[in-house]
C-alpha cells in the first residue's frame, strides 16, 4: 500500500484571534483520529533570522520595510524543505501563520511600491496549503484579549488594514487558488474549535481519500 501523504493546513488571522490555541486543539483533535500531526509556527523564532524578526517585533531592532519582509520570507524558506518531508511522510502539518501573513502585513505599511502582487513574490514556490482557515474576529475584540498591544504591528490602525488586505488576498485566491476559508473566532473557543473541525476533517478526509483513490 502507498503511504498517503499528510495533509497542509495553514491558520491565519489578526493578533490575538486564537490561531495559537486553535492550532494546539486541531492537532489534539486529528492525533485523536489516529493522524500523525506536527505544528510550527511562523515567524519561527528560534533561528538566527527568527531572533532578528523577534527584536524587530519587540521594537529592539530596525530594518527597512523590504528587508525585514524578505527576512519573515527567508525565515519560512528554512522550513520549507522540513514540511515537504513531512507531509511526504503522512504527517500533516499545522502552520500558526503562514506566508499569506507574510504578504499582508507587509503589504498594510503602505510603502511605495511594496503592494500584494511585490509582497507575494518572494513567497512563491513554497509548499501550498491544502487549506488556509483564516480566523476572523473584530478588532475590538481582540483587544480585549491577553497581551495586546505589546508588539509592533499591534495598533487598531494597523490590524484593521490588515484585515482589509486579508479580505482582498481572499477574494483574489477564488483566481488565484489560494483556498482561504473565513470562520468567524469572535466566539467561545469550543465554538470556534467546532467550526475549525467542521472545515478541516473534510480537506483531511479529501487529502487521504485521493491518495487512497489513485492506488
Ligand atoms: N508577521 C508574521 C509578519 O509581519 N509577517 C510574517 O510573515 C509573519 C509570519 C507576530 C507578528 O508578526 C507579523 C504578524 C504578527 O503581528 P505571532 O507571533 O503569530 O506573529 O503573534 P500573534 O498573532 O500576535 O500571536 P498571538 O499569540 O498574539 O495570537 P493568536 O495565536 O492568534 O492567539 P492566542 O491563541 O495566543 O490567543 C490570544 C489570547 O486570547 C485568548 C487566549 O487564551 C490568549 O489569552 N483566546 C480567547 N479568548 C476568548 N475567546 C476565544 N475564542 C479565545 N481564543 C483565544
Ligand atoms: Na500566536
Amino acid at each position: 500500500m502507498v503511504q498517503s501523504r499528510g495533509a497542509l493546513i495553514a491558520f491565519e488571522g489578526l493578533d490575538r484571534s486564537g490561531k495559537s490555541t486553535q492550532c494546539q486543539l486541531l492537532a489534539d483533535h486529528l492525533r485523536t483520529q489516529g493522524h500523525t500531526v506536527s505544528n510550527m509556527r511562523f515567524p519561527n523564532r528560534t533561528t538566527p533570522i527568527g531572533l532578528m524578526i523577534n527584536s524587530y517585533l519587540a521594537g529592539q531592532m530596525q530594518a527597512e520595510d523590504h528587508v525585514i519582509h524578505l527576512l519573515f520570507s527567508a525565515n519560512r524558506w528554512e522550513s520549507a524543505a522540513e514540511i515537504e518531508r513531512l507531509i511526504a511522510a503522512g504527517t500533516t502539518v499545522v502552520l500558526d501563520r503562514y506566508y499569506y501573513s507574510g504578504i499582508v502585513y507587509s503589504a498594510a505599511k503602505r510603502v511605495d511600491g511594496m503592494d500584494l502582487k511585490w509582497c507575494r513574490q518572494p513567497e512563491v514556490g513554497l509548499p501550498r496549503p491544502d487549506v488556509c482557515v483564516f480566523l476572523d474576529v473584530d478588532t475590538e475584540v481582540a483587544k480585549r484579549r491577553g497581551g495586546f498591544g505589546e508588539e509592533r504591528y499591534e495598533n487598531a490602525e494597523m490590524q484593521g488594514r490588515v484585515r482589509e488586505l486579508f479580505a482582498e488576498l481572499q477574494a483574489r485566491g477564488r483566481h488565484e487558488g489560494d483556498d482561504i476559508v473565513v470562520v468567524d473566532a469572535g466566539m467561545e473557543v469550543e465554538e470556534v474549535q467546532n467550526r475549525i473541525w467542521r472545515v478541516v476533517d473534510g480537506v483531511v478526509d479529501g487529502v487521504v481519500n485521493k491518495m487512497a483513490a489513485e492506488e
